[in-house]
């Protein structure tokens, strides 16, 4: 584990050990590379993306917090919250037999916001998992989401599987809000879709010959987005070719299923992604 620096000068942490390889910038708490020994890497990051304080990096695995897009009133800024643009502090790591933990805090004083702070664990080895936990001195109705993107070799080919007969909202252009999942998902143009799904998911990329799989607990929506071509073309940090190779499959608490905490009071969600060749 080395302290680097990284694009656009920003601090990063680099794990290089015998069981895979790993990135996180200070930025956000940004996991921007993980790649299990063996296998190529399991986290998209634009080619596109900025480095720049006050700016989400595009791809790896935002955190989406105190709040998820645009917020319960449809017009909270900056979009998905204000974790993913905050300096966070990388207070230690532990290797354990080439498993590195590493841990950062989040103390939302430094940007404004005394009454919230977080403790965020990336565990990188044969697995990834994460575990975010977010404390509040005041009342608050939280939302929080671990915005990951996936590589994928073509995502014509890829399917999830996990949702079937899951309701979810449909964010796309015309999408509705209530529907629910007959089979596997596929990607035929945008897909934005919050799922209510507290279980296990797979996505399956036969491109690639392997299969990401998806463990989580303290989290009601799983959410499913590719842009696709239009919505690709209208944000600078995305290739017009890139959402051929990506998508998000990411662990949310949103819409009817945020987590009202009181004065003093903490959440927890943990995801772990996993792969194996198919
Ligand atoms: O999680 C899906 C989503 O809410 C999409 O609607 C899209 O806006 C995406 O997040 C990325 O948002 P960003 O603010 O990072 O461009």
């Amino acid at each position: 584990v080395t302290l680097i620096t990284g694009q656009g000068n920003l601090p990063a942490v680099r794990v290089e050990s015998a069981r895979c390889t790993g990135e996180v910038y200070l930025h956000g708490a940004h996991v921007t590379d993980w790649a299990p020994s063996g296998q190529d890497p399991v986290i998209w990051l634009s080619e596109h993306s900025t480095f720049v304080p006050g700016r989400a990096i595009r791809g790896g695995i935002p955190l989406s917090a105190p709040w998820f897009a645009d917020g319960r009133t449809g017009d909270m800024t900056p979009a998905h919250g204000w974790f993913r643009t905050s300096t966070w502090e990388f207070t230690g790591a532990q290797d354990v037999d080439g498993t590195v933990s590493l841990a950062f805090h989040l103390d939302g004083a430094d940007v404004g916001h005394p009454t919230i702070s977080a403790d965020y664990v990336v565990e990188m080895g044969e697995e990834l998992t994460l575990e975010l936990a977010i404390t509040t001195q005041e009342p608050l109705v939280l939302e929080n989401a671990l915005h990951t993107y996936l590589a994928v070799a073509d995502i014509d080919a890829v399917s999830v599987r996990g949702l079937e007969g899951c309701h979810y909202v449909d964010k796309a252009p015309g999408g509705l809000p209530d529907n629910i999942q007959q089979g596997e998902v596929t990607f035929a143009g945008e897909t934005d879709r919050v799922y209510t799904h507290d279980g296990a998911a797979q996505v399956i990329d036969p491109a690639a010959g392997r299969l990401i799989s998806l463990t989580k607990s303290g989290s009601s929506k799983t959410v499913v987005w590719n842009p696709a071509v239009a919505k690709s073309a209208a944000m600078a940090d995305f290739g017009d070719e890139e959402w051929r190779g990506m998508m998000c499959l990411e662990v949310a608490n949103a819409l009817d299923g945020v987590i009202p905490l009181e004065a003093g009071g903490s959440h927890t969600m943990r995801a772990t992604y996993a792969v194996a060749s198919t």
